[in-house]
């Protein structure tokens, strides 16, 4: 297979072919081995949930129509479905769990851990939504009582999450109405898992409801206190510059790669690569540095906070270690490949395991304290450091690609980015919107899969938007696939945006396409799109805003959890490739069709990248003329109408703190490109 045909990216083809001289298999060698896939499975029409199975359906209506049990192919199909997002929301939402334990640990003396609250007016916001008294309160009282509080909205059996008042009122009467409103985080898990159970719900809408409750307990819970509770402790996220790619490890320094998703030890591990001792241990050992990049998730946490530079997306992984130049990877949960320990014995690479749910074989394990997180940062440079004096130079083969990027926005700073100081809001963009200069805006998410050329529909997706001026935002490694392609950069308004999207990037000074952080900051996304709906005129509820969601590459359970909650939440969905729901027509109809009549919200399955972007814009089009919305001034670039132009967006300021990134200067219509006739 041609490498080219496995990822569009230059510096993993390069990487790629030195693996097939060397005769490494990766992923994608092993996903060919693997061919055909099972297409009983692939349809979702393969049934194991009891030990009367595993039973399958003849999709061709020959054979077997019902399993052991009389369970046909639509419920197997909902009931394989609903197990997946069971799986991918008990994933974030653990995820979530951890982090208020470093909480909790930060509101001890945080002298041993080294945790505290970094964000203290977050902190209070949050405090105050939760009904924890502020008044002559230390930072660490309150941190103690929100962990509490938190804590217990993961057991809580009645009412409903306390994150889910911040939904529109829209939403939640929805979800009133269908009985889909969570009420614990680990209650909507465990009931889905027991529904699904063998012999339990039997009726695949129902449990497809059940999915749709325990993936919004994941997005407007575990992942939204997740990310609210990682502000907190590691400070708020703020527009940064840095770089992605296979270029950003440093052939003179210890290369640490951190990978995985939970960024209490990344954190700690970037403070302790900047602690004097640990870099004159590197100077010893004849390093001119610690270099400390990342992988997936973790990559995202400390690029947007520390701007830590980025290795790159899920497919990566095996990629970095093969270039020789990684000293050490370590590693936490979710999206860590086991394939590791074997590709780093090639090299002299060492991999630490850290989590007490995550043991790896092959891999030295070191398990996460958050109390003893200083010196177990430290033991993990240590052991880079000693890993680096083992590195032969003459196996190092670093590509030499990486972009600079934009990353770091989020719900709280962008109302400053797009307006100033003065005119802090999201009115620019609202108007922007109304006045037909920018189309709608799209959550582009997700993962990597060897189905999919490695990002080549990411790309395809996100260029495409653009042209068609929709404001582009981004997560986990679908953020990765375009910051390594540089269109997290400000100049890629210039090179890719449609004219309308150029004028107000260029305007207000942001890139065309925002990063947001990782796979549970897509809980930042939901409170965007609650903060347009709360600035009014582009829709009341998420389901009338003109936005839309994609996950072009999906791999990860927690993708299609992340489509679940998104439906839910009423925003319509493009999903590649075609999930496990080929073989019931009962499921396919619902999800893509009716279940917009429950939520506002639906699915679009399909493999084919341009059917994504059709059904996207058809979708934006239909809410802006449902919202009687103005025309919009340019389709592909052309202008419709070149006459009456609402408002002009350059009165605008341009805000402070972008300027120093050099993120665009206010400029002139005229200099900006005004459309020609
Ligand atoms: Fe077969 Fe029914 Fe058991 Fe599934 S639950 S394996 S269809 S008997
Ligand atoms: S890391 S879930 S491969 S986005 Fe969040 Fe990337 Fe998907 Fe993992």
């Amino acid at each position: 297979m041609d490498v080219k045909d496995r990822s569009v990216d230059p510096a993993a083809q390069q990487v790629l072919l030195y693996a097939q001289k060397a005769g490494v298999a990766t992923a994608w060698d092993r996903y060919q081995a693997l061919q055909p896939l099972c297409g009983f499975g692939e349809l979702g029409v393969c049934c194991a949930v009891c030990f009367m199975g595993p039973c399958r359906i003849d999709p061709f209506g020959e054979g077997a129509q019902v399993g052991v049990c009389g369970a046909n192919a639509d419920l197997i199909v909902a009931r394989n479905l609903a197990r997946a997002v069971a799986s991918g929301a008990a994933a974030h939402s653990d995820h979530g769990r951890e982090v208020v334990g470093v909480l909790r640990e930060a509101s001890n003396d945080g002298s041993a851990s080294g945790y505290s609250v970094v964000n203290a007016a977050k902190l209070r916001t949050l405090a105050s939504e939760w009904g924890i008294a502020e008044l002559g309160r230390s930072a660490r009282e309150i941190a103690g009582d929100l962990a509490r509080a938190m804590t217990a909205e993961f057991g809580q059996q009645e009412g409903i999450l306390k994150p889910l008042l911040r939904a529109p009122e829209g939403q939640r009467t929805r979800w009133a109405a269908l009985g889909i409103a969570p009420r614990g985080i680990d209650r909507e898990i465990v009931e889905l898992l027991h529904r699904s159970h063998h012999g339990v719900e039997s009726e695949p809408i129902a449990l497809l409801r059940a999915a749709m409750r325990a993936a919004l307990a994941d997005g407007w819970g575990g992942s939204m206190i997740a990310t609210d509770v990682q502000d907190v402790l590691f400070g708020g996220p703020q527009a940064i510059r840095s770089r992605a790619n296979l270029g950003v490890l440093e052939e003179r320094q210890v290369n640490l790669l951190v990978h995985g998703h939970e960024p209490a030890l990344s954190e700690m591990l970037v403070h302790a690569s900047r602690d004097a001792e640990m870099l004159a241990l590197a100077r010893q050992a004849g390093a001119e540095g610690i270099n400390i990049a990342g992988i997936c998730c973790t990559a995202n946490e400390v690029l947007m906070r520390q701007g830590m530079p980025v290795a790159g997306n899920y497919l990566h992984q095996e990629l970095a270690v093969l270039t020789g130049a990684v000293d050490l990877l370590v590693v936490d949960v979710q999206c860590v490949m086991p394939s590791l320990p074997t590709i780093a014995a090639c090299h002299h690479t060492r991999v630490v395991a850290t989590s007490a749910k995550a043991h790896i074989p092959g891999a030295e394990p070191i398990v996460f304290e958050p109390h003893r997180a200083r010196e177990i940062a430290r033991e993990i440079v240590k052991r880079a450091v000693e890993a680096f004096t083992r590195r032969d130079p003459s196996r190092v083969r670093i590509p030499r690609e990486k972009a600079d990027l934009v990353a770091g926005f989020t719900n709280e700073n962008l109302p400053h980015y797009l307006g100033g100081r003065f005119r802090s809001g999201y009115r620019p963009l609202v108007d922007a919107i109304a006045a037909g200069r920018v189309r709608g805006a799209v959550a582009v998410v997700g993962c990597n899969t060897p189905k999919i050329t490695q990002d080549r529909h990411h790309l395809t997706l996100v260029r495409r938007l653009l042209a068609e001026d929709v404001l582009v935002v981004q997560t986990g490694c679908s953020a990765i696939a375009s910051a390594k392609a540089g269109l997290l950069r400000p100049e890629a308004a210039l090179e890719h945006a449609g004219p309308g999207l150029r004028e107000v990037c260029e305007a207000v000074g942001i890139p065309p396409v925002l990063h947001v952080g990782s796979c549970v900051d897509n809980s930042r996304i939901l409170s965007v799109c609650v903060a347009l709906v709360a600035e009014g005129g582009i829709g009341n509820d998420l389901s009338e805003l003109p936005i839309a969601a994609a996950a072009p590459e999906a791999m990860s359970e927690k993708a299609i959890t992340i489509g679940f909650y998104a439906v839910a939440s009423g925003i319509f969905t493009a999903f590649m490739p075609v999930p496990r729901v080929a073989g019931s027509r009962v499921v396919r109809e619902y999800l893509e069709g009716t279940v917009e009549q429950d939520t506002g919200g639906k699915f679009l399955f399909t493999d084919d990248v341009e059917q994504a972007v059709q059904g996207i814009l058809a979708h934006i089009d239909r809410k802006r003329k449902t919202l009687k919305l103005a025309p919009m001034m340019y389709q592909s670039g052309v202008p419709v109408d070149a006459g009456v132009v609402p408002r002009s967006l350059v009165e605008y300021e341009t805000p402070r703190g972008l300027e120093s990134l050099g993120c665009g200067k206010a400029q002139t219509r005229s200099q900006a490109g005004a459309p020609k006739d």
